[in-house]
This record gives C-alpha cells, structure tokens and sequence, in this order.
C-alpha cells in the first residue's frame, strides 16, 4: 500500500469490520453442529438417499440455473439429484465449445473496452408470465464490465449481450418485471457522467459532486425476447447492491438496497458503514416508464454495444449505441422514495403476496420487514424524514411492519415457500433460518457447510414457489469433499422444505461461485428444447448443404476461405492445399446430420484459438494463421461414431 497516488490515510472501518466477520465465519461455521433435529447426528435426513434418487435414465423434477460467479458462466443442474447438466457460456470464452473463439460468437463478447472475454456472473433470473417463470429465457449480470445478457432456454444459448453506459459494478441486476416489460440493472459503483460528453477524466475528490449510480431499464420485446435500453434514472451517488421487485399489489415497484449512502468515495479518509442507516430504494418503474416516454427524458452521448444472434445466420452481430436517455429523480416526483435501513444493507427480497420487503442488513442483528401497505399510507400522508438529494426518505416507523429479532449471523438473502414462511441465508453463523412472516419469528434453522450467501426456492422469488427444496451456495467448502489442493469446488445443498423441520439432503460441487440460481420445474423447458438446426433453414453465407458444394478458395492476397462440410464419417474436403504461411484462413464447417446429439467437432494442430463445436445443422467458423510451413493434421474432436476417428485431414502450407 506504498502507491503515492493512494489518498487514503488510515484503515477503513469497513475493511476492518469484514475482517472480523470473517475470523467469526471460520469459527461459527465448522463448529456449527446444532439444529434441524429431525436430522441424523450428521445432520442429513434419514431418507436422503431415496430423496435425491433419480434412476438412470429417469429426468430429474427441476432445472436450476447457478450462476458461475467468476467463470462467467451459467451451470445448469438438475434437481434434485445434483447432476450437472451443462454449462453455458455467457461472458467467457469457452474452450469445449468454440464460443467466443469462432467467428460467429467472437461479436457476443465485443465491448466499448474491446474484446472483453471474461466477466464475473452473479444473479440469474428466468423471464416471467403474469408473475411466474415462463421458461423462455434466463437473464444474468455481468458485473465487471458492466453487461447484462440473454439466454434462450430453447437452446440453452447465449443470444444477446448488452453493455450498460452509466454503469460500472453491475450487481445490482438484473430484475425482470411481472412480464419482463422491463429487465432492471442497477449500478454498484457511481461513476463520473460527463453529459457535455467529456473523458470522465474527474477527480476522485469530486466524488460527491459528480459521481453518480445508473438504473438502466432494458425493454424486452414480448415475443422475440430482443433487448433494447429504454432509459436510465440517475441516481445520488451512493452504491446499488440488489434489486428484486414488487408482485401483486406492489407491482409496480422495483426495490434496491444502497449502501455508501453518505457518498462517501472508498478513497476518502472516512469509508463507508459509518452511517447508522443505508437505505431501500423503492422506484416506481411504471410512472418511470411513463415520465420516459411522456418526454421528462432527455438524452446524452453514450458508447456501448448490444450484441446479439442473427437468428437466421445464427451469427453474432454488434451494434454500438452512441446515446442514453435519462431520467433525474429529482425532475420526476412521486418516482422514488427512500426507506431508511440498517447500514450495509445486502439483499431486498419481496415475499409471494407482494406486501413484505424483507431487507437484510449483513451487519445487522435483526432482519427488517417493511409493509408496501404502510409504505404508500407513509407517501399519502408525507410521513417524511426530510430528504436526500431531492428524495424523500420516508419515516422507518411508519413503513415498518416489525423486525425478526435475533435471527442468527449475518442474514443475507431470503426466498420464500408460498405457505408463509421466509428462508435467510446467514452468512456468519453458516445456517438456515426459517421464520414466519406474519410473526416474525423464527420457527426452525439448519446448519449449513459453510457460510452461505444466496439460498434458492424454486419460483421461491415468484408469486407462488415451488417449496419443496432450498439449494443453500454456500462460500467455503473446506472438509466436504476430497481435497484437491488449495482450490477446493465450491459446494451447494439441498434441504428439503416440505415438512416443518428442513432437512439435509445432498451436497454438491459447483461451477465456480454460485451467487444466485433460479430454479423451474423441467415440464416448462423440456418440452422446447431444440435438437437440432434445419439444415435448410441454415442462412449462414458460407454453409454448404452437400459435400458436392465444398470448396477451397483463395479471396485475396492473404485470405484462403475453406467451405466445408462434416458428416458420419468424413470431413470434406480432407486434403488441402495452396495454403501459405501468413494467410488468415477461414474454415467454415456445416454439420450436416439432421438427426438430435451428432455435433461434429474441429480441431487444426497448432491453431492457437480453440476448436469449434457444431451442432446438426449448422456452420461454424475457425479462423487460423499458420505462422510455419508444413503438414497440418486436422480431426473432428467429438466421439461421433465407431468411425470417428476416421474424421481427419491434412492441410499442407508452403512459404509464401
Ligand atoms: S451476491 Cu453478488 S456478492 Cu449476495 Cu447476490 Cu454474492
Ligand atoms: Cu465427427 Cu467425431
């Protein structure tokens, strides 16, 4: 910390404080051995065996989504056996398949900053119908750079990317609406805007005067799933942590808890979590809507892309946007309140009936529940407590139903079983703790292994949960499985909600980090699951139908396109030559199999990107420059037939 530039001067409290939550973490969580007495003096039900069973060959009940944190990637599990399923690749490169290596998805990971194939992935959130999980798509953040992406559950594919201007830290993202009218991203970091359209080259002393937070509102085309940055409100310059949305009564609103709300920067002297009280955010996002397009909006210079999949090429496209529309909070009265909430405030959860938001304070020793009844008699009646930046705080007693008292260590997020109980995931003391939302109390808790952030009800973020099981993620593995050095898979659990007592199930290893999952039962995805392209719906410029149609051609001095084809058991064609050192050529191979499971792979010895994965049906690019002479042995990488390795090829290169 000898960095000259650096201007802070001593420790902040912060840093401090996360310390020793996580001295507390190792303590409480390994020798955390009580609760769930309906368990087995390890903890886990008697029946968990038959519980988990899913027989070979039989379907697992439900697809979950775990986000993959820090690989930048989606894992799809079944439940409740635990079996992973797949891994989709979203904002990262994905050697197994060729995504974000062949030319058709390299455009996906195109941002303002480049090629930017990397981002961390936290929250998952499926598409709604009238409240509920449609199965269509799945929506998940990027929050390095900041991206927010679509995957269509027909193919389990990435087919849309967009960055968010405004936006550094998306975490705070995304939130599908009811009906996914909006997909709502909020900003964990404030940055500088510059809306005369400078550098954003400003001094980080100007933090409270300049700086500000962004909640992009990304319209989705009902049918198409297409996405479109609508607007953005501008916030005060505090930070964004999560957003989850009103249902029924209360579904017009979008909750987000804030944190740094004295806006104070990280690099002044004084850091965050000196305030006794963050707030809740509550938006109205259909008179924000509304103030957008009656014309409160206005517009400022902008720079970022929207990727998406040409649905008839299947080739990803970028576009770069060079505008935003905004909204200040301050012109647009009635838009926003404040709710005030202990400091740190971490998730924002809102129960099935829509009238309770459940705000966990991670430093906090109780759990408030705030009623969306009392908050609008609290806005009719202007119960305020002044204002900050042009927004109203409303009075916490008035907005407040009660708090749960004593809950455990460190409650983070809370989903819900539709028979009016809360689940929280407490980070410090690594439990489960069920309570009773009309109540307040706690009814039952169950270790988990160890320290837990975000915990999963199938639908349990929806008007009517799933409630059968609870997938607990859990941040530390430590002794669960076999030691594989000093990086150890993360782990996530099963509990069984059903009864009144939860119960362990079944442990498994995860993708990198989980943070967030969504859950849906498979009869809603199964059915449309795609298996295969129509090959004469392949609009792809360089596919080829037939073998007869293959060809090698050389378009320009140093450009050689290769068109090929791969069917059980050849590629053709499978000697090539007239290529030179230095040449960039394209292979483009289609996949000729029309039938469910046949992907043909391709691989070039000592091409330095990847292979390519190609589906039935479809055209896939390889791009190589080979920088030798000599003879280029090239195979199908996937087990295709009892004649897969006949599937080869040379390619010859000679000095130019
Ligand atoms: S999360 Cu992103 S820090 Cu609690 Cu939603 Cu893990
Ligand atoms: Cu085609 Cu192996």
């Amino acid at each position: 910390m000898e960095t000259s530039i650096f201007k802070l001067k001593k420790l902040v409290p912060k840093a401090a404080l996360l310390m020793a939550v996580a001295a507390g973490t190792a303590l409480q969580g390994c020798s955390n051995t009580e609760g769930g007495s309906a368990n087995t003096a390890e903890g886990v039900a008697t029946d968990a065996a038959s519980a988990v069973y899913v027989a070979p060959g039989k379907h697992d009940e439900l697809y979950s989504f775990l986000s993959g944190g820090f690989n930048g990637q989606v894992s799809v599990y079944g439940l409740p056996s635990g079996r992973l399923l797949k891994i989709i690749p979203v904002f990262t490169q994905h050697g197994e398949n060729g995504y974000g290596y062949s030319e058709e998805s390299k455009a996906m990971l195109m941002t303002s900053h480049g090629f930017v194939p990397w981002d961390d992935l936290h929250h998952p959130k499926l598409s709604r119908t009238d409240g509920m999980t449609d199965g269509r798509w799945l929506f998940v953040n990027g929050n390095n750079t900041p991206r927010v992406a679509r995957i269509d559950l027909k193919t389990f594919e990435t087919v849309e990317i967009m960055e968010l201007p405004n936006s550094a830290g998306n975490h705070c993202s995304p939130y599908p609406t009811n009906n996914n009218e909006y997909v709502i991203a909020g900003t964990r970091f404030s940055v500088p805007l510059d809306m005369k359209g400078g550098t954003g080259d400003v001094s980080l002393d100007k933090y409270e005067e300049e700086f500000r937070g962004s909640i992009s509102f990304i319209k989705v085309d009902p049918e198409k799933g297409d996405m479109d940055l609508d607007f953005q409100i501008l916030v005060p310059g505090f930070d964004y942590d999560l957003a989850n949305g009103g249902k029924g009564p209360s579904e017009d609103w979008v909750f987000f808890t804030t944190y740094n709300s004295e806006k104070a920067g990280t690099l002044k002297e004084v850091g965050a979590s000196q305030n006794d009280r963050d707030y809740l955010a509550a938006v109205n996002w259909k008179l924000a809507a509304k103030y957008a397009k009656e014309g409160k909006a206005r517009e400022m210079p902008a720079n970022y892309y929207h990727n998406k999949i040409d649905k008839d090429s299947h080739i990803a496209k970028s576009t770069v946007k060079k505008k935003v529309r905004y909204l200040l909070p301050e012109e647009c009265p009635g838009m926003m309140y404040l709710l005030p909430a202990p400091k740190s405030p971490h998730g924002i959860d809102v129960d099935p009936s829509g009238e309770f938001m459940i705000v966990s304070g991670k430093l906090a020793s109780a759990i408030p529940v705030f009623s969306f009844s009392k908050m609008q008699d609290a806005i009719k009646n202007k119960k305020f407590d002044g204002e900050k930046n042009g927004i109203p705080v409303l009075q916490y007693e008035a907005v407040l139903k009660g708090e749960v008292k004593e809950p455990g260590l460190g409650p983070l997020h809370t989903e819900f079983d539709g028979k009016g109980n809360a689940y929280t995931s407490m980070f410090v003391s690594s439990e489960v703790v069920k309570w009773k939302l009309n109540e307040l109390q706690v009814v039952d808790r169950i270790p988990v292994y160890y320290s837990v952030g975000h915990l999963m009800i199938p639908g349990g973020d929806t008007k009517a949960p799933h409630g059968k099981y609870l997938v607990a993620m859990n941040k530390i593995t430590k002794d669960r499985y076999l030691p594989t050095g000093p990086e150890l898979a993360h782990s996530a659990q099963l509990i069984d909600i059903s009864g009144e007592k939860m119960k362990l199930l079944l442990d498994f290893p995860t993708v990198a980090e989980p943070h967030y999952a969504q859950a849906i039962p498979a009869e809603k995805v199964a059915p449309n699951s795609v298996k295969f392209y129509k090959l004469d719906e392949n609009k792809h410029p360089h596919a080829v139908k037939k073998e007869a149609d293959v060809s090698v051609v050389r378009e320009s001095k140093n450009r050689v396109r290769v068109k090929m084809t791969a069917i059980r058991s050849h590629m053709t064609p499978d000697n090539i030559e007239g290529i030179q050192v230095g040449d960039t050529v394209y292979f483009h191979v289609t996949n000729l199999e029309q039938d469910w499971d046949v992907p043909h792979g391709f691989a070039v010895m000592g091409a330095n990107n990847a292979e390519t994965l190609i589906m039935p049906g479809a055209t896939q690019t390889l791009t190589w420059v080979p920088k030798k002479a000599g003879v280029f042995p090239f195979y199908c990488t996937d087990f295709c037939s009892a004649l897969h390795q006949e599937m080869q090829g040379y390619i010859r290169v000679s000095p130019k």
